[in-house]
């Protein structure tokens, strides 16, 4: 089995501060909280930018530009530059940075769906910034939109800047998707494949849509075509990545994912749930990869 790459998804879009004070905002919170969870095992980072200020997620060059020269300076880390942004940002907005940071993977999301966040709220008493409720509330009509234009859009992004995708499936449709960009001649494996289940609006995060997931991309694209990896949405983040080590896939965690490291317990830190995953892959006896190791796995050549 090949060593277990590990993704931390340190700060995303959906999780807003109010739900946790452990989540990181500013670009120095983003890259040390980074930093950590590589110095903890993880060979790739997904990032994500907000506004200092107050958290609001952000497209904002210099604040990408910031992170990423603060990750550079201390970590040799895998640096996976979000496409997805926020659901109220442009496809424009989304992709801007990825020519100019020209980092080894981004993300590239395969399917439109109602990325719905709504049912957050009640676990908030007080909101810290004011935007948070209403972007909450509104994601119940907002579509997280990724048609075939933009998949078009990201098919030449990704082709010019020599970048890795990490291709994001939300639902199985998501896959068939992908096979048609294959039939076009826009994309050619081997592919690295991200499985994000238990997002309202998507799949869910049960075991058997994880074998369903997996089983469908090995009848279309063959399993020696792709490599995988699962997010775990909330609460099935940890029971889908044990079932990912032990299936041979790699595994996603991160606060832009889940903020829980137990049961209502939060999690202090991204390192703390990379360090989880390292447990369970211990026990059950995979090896972790290096950020070269996953290099290699990933077909990730003379970037850095
Ligand atoms: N927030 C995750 C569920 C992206 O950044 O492109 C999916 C994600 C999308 O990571
Ligand atoms: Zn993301």
């Amino acid at each position: 089995m090949q060593k277990l790459i590990i993704t931390a998804a340190i700060t995303g879009a959906a999780t807003v501060p109010s739900l946790t004070p452990y989540l990181p905002v500013t670009p120095e919170e983003i890259a040390s909280s980074a930093i950590e969870a590589a110095s903890a095992g993880a060979a790739i980072v997904h990032i994500h930018a907000r506004r200092p200020e107050d958290g609001f997620p952000s497209s904002d060059q210099t604040i990408f530009e910031e992170i990423v020269h603060r990750i550079r300076e201390k970590s040799d880390v895998i640096i996976c530059i979000t496409t997805g942004g926020s659901t109220l940002m442009t496809i424009e907005e989304r992709t801007a940075v990825i020519p100019i940071l020209r980092p080894e993977m981004c993300s590239f999301n395969l399917g439109s769906i109602n990325f719905a966040l709504h049912k957050s709220l009640p676990a908030i008493r007080t909101f810290k910034y004011d935007w948070e409720k209403d972007y909450l509330e509104k994601s119940k009509d907002f579509i997280f939109k990724n048609t075939f234009k933009d998949f078009e859009h990201l098919c030449r992004l990704i082709k010019e800047t020599n970048t890795r995708p990490e291709l994001e499936i939300y639902d199985v449709g998501h896959l068939y998707n992908l096979d048609y960009l294959v039939s076009e001649g826009l994309i050619s494996p081997p592919f690295h494949i991200q499985f994000v289940m238990g997002v309202l609006g998507g799949i869910r995060g049960n075991p058997e849509d994880l074998t369903f997931l997996h089983t469908k991309a090995t009848v279309l694209f063959g399993s020696d075509n792709f490599t995988w990896s699962v997010i775990g949405v909330g609460a099935s983040e940890i029971n889908l990545s044990t079932m990912a080590i032990h299936m041979g896939g790699h595994v996603r965690v991160g606060l832009e994912d889940n903020i829980y490291i137990k049961k209502g317990v939060l999690a202090k830190s991204n390192a703390e749930l990379v360090r989880k995953i390292v447990d369970l892959a211990n026990m059950l006896s995979r090896d972790i990869a290096t950020p070269d190791e996953a290099r290699s796995i990933l077909g990730i050549q003379n970037k850095l």
